[in-house]
Order: C-alpha cells, then sequence, then structure tokens
C-alpha cells in the first residue's frame, strides 16, 4: 500500500515499487555531531516512508562524499544517494576550494548513472547555523535530503509507467 508523506513543499505517495528500492546513504565524519544528526533524520524520514534497504557507509569529509556515493552506485546497485556532510566556512580556511568540488561532483554523478544523488551537504558560516539545520529550530536537512531522494524516484516511477501506457496505445 502506497504510504503518504509530507515534506515542506509538497505531499508524495510512496508506491510499493519505490519502498523496494535500495537507497545509500554516504556521511562525513567531519563535524559528526552534526553530520549524525543528518543522519538520523534521513535514516528515520526513509524508515517511515517503509524503505527495506538502506546501506549507511561513513568517508572521512565532505570531500570524498561523491567517490562514496559512486562507490554505493557502482558496487552495491544503489537506486539513490544520500550525501550528507557539513562544511563550516568560519572554520574551514579551503571552505570555497571543498563546497565547489563537492557540489559540482556530487551534481555530475545523478546524471552520468541516471540516478537520484541528493544533495544533504550543509554549508554554513558557524557551528551554530549548522546546528539550526541539523534538529534545531530550521529543521532537519537531512531528512528533506531523503524525501527529495523518495521524490525523485518516485518521479521516475511515474513518467516510466506512464511512458509504458503510452507505447502499449500505439
Ligand atoms: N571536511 C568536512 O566535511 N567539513 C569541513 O569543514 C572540513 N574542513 C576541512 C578543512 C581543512 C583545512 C582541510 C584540509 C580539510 C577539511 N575537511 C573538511 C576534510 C576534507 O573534506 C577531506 O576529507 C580531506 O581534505 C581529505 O581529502
Amino acid at each position: 500500500m502506497a504510504t503518504h508523506l509530507k515534506s515542506s513543499n509538497t505531499a508524495i505517495n510512496i508506491s510499493d515499487d519505490v519502498k523496494r528500492k535500495h537507497i545509500g546513504i554516504v556521511v562525513a565524519e567531519w563535524n559528526k555531531d552534526i553530520t549524525g544528526s543528518l543522519l538520523e533524520g534521513a535514516s528515520a524520514a526513509l524508515k517511515a516512508a517503509g524503505i527495506e534497504t538502506i546501506s549507511i557507509k561513513w568517508v572521512p569529509g565532505a570531500f570524498e562524499l561523491p567517490l562514496g556515493a559512486q562507490y554505493l552506485i557502482e558496487l552495491a546497485n544503489a537506486d539513490a544517494v544520500i550525501a550528507i556532510g557539513c562544511l563550516i566556512k568560519g572554520e574551514t580556511p579551503h571552505f570555497h576550494y571543498i563546497s565547489e568540488a563537492v557540489t559540482g561532483s556530487l551534481s555530475r554523478l545523478n546524471l552520468q548513472y541516471i540516478k537520484p544523488v541528493v544533495y544533504g551537504v550543509l554549508t554554513v558560516d558557524t557551528h551554530e547555523q549548522a546546528k539550526e539545520r541539523a534538529g534545531g529550530s530550521l529543521g532537519n536537512k537531512g531528512e528533506e535530503a531523503a524525501l527529495v531522494a523518495l521524490q525523485m524516484l518516485q518521479l521516475r516511477e511515474e513518467i516510466k509507467a506512464e511512458s509504458g501506457r503510452k507505447k502499449v496505445g500505439f
């Protein structure tokens, strides 16, 4: 039976096909107090949606997230990956280099594999701002990233089903 979830922007109906998908979460150890909370938010949302197979893998830092995501897709055949990290500008002299590299590489993986690789990386000025977004006053961005992964998997199923129906008609 489909499960109904409400993200901040949209309502999502999770079909049984999507529940059977394998979802990977790759999470950075840097700023682990923050990334751990984001991970909790993401896994709780996936479990609430009824996702049966979740693989969680840790990498050293945000810079390693794209390769971790690629391993999960190539070697573990994940259908979608949620990449979780936290870059704090004030504490990271290489902030711009790392965040640009991570953003660009994660973005490319989506199109390279035609699979959702969701950006769950906080890029903030202070540790306080990170806490607000990791289960604090501004919600949990890990949970939001999980809902985005589910929404994209659901979209794929819908488009596949629609294009299948059209082919039968012609
Ligand atoms: N990784 C993070 O996930 N968040 C950070 O805030 C962060 N800051 C870093 C600051 C410096 C100066 C360096 C050298 C690395 C930092 N890293 C950070 C680790 C980085 O993502 C990566 O794991 C290492 O550079 C090894 O490739």
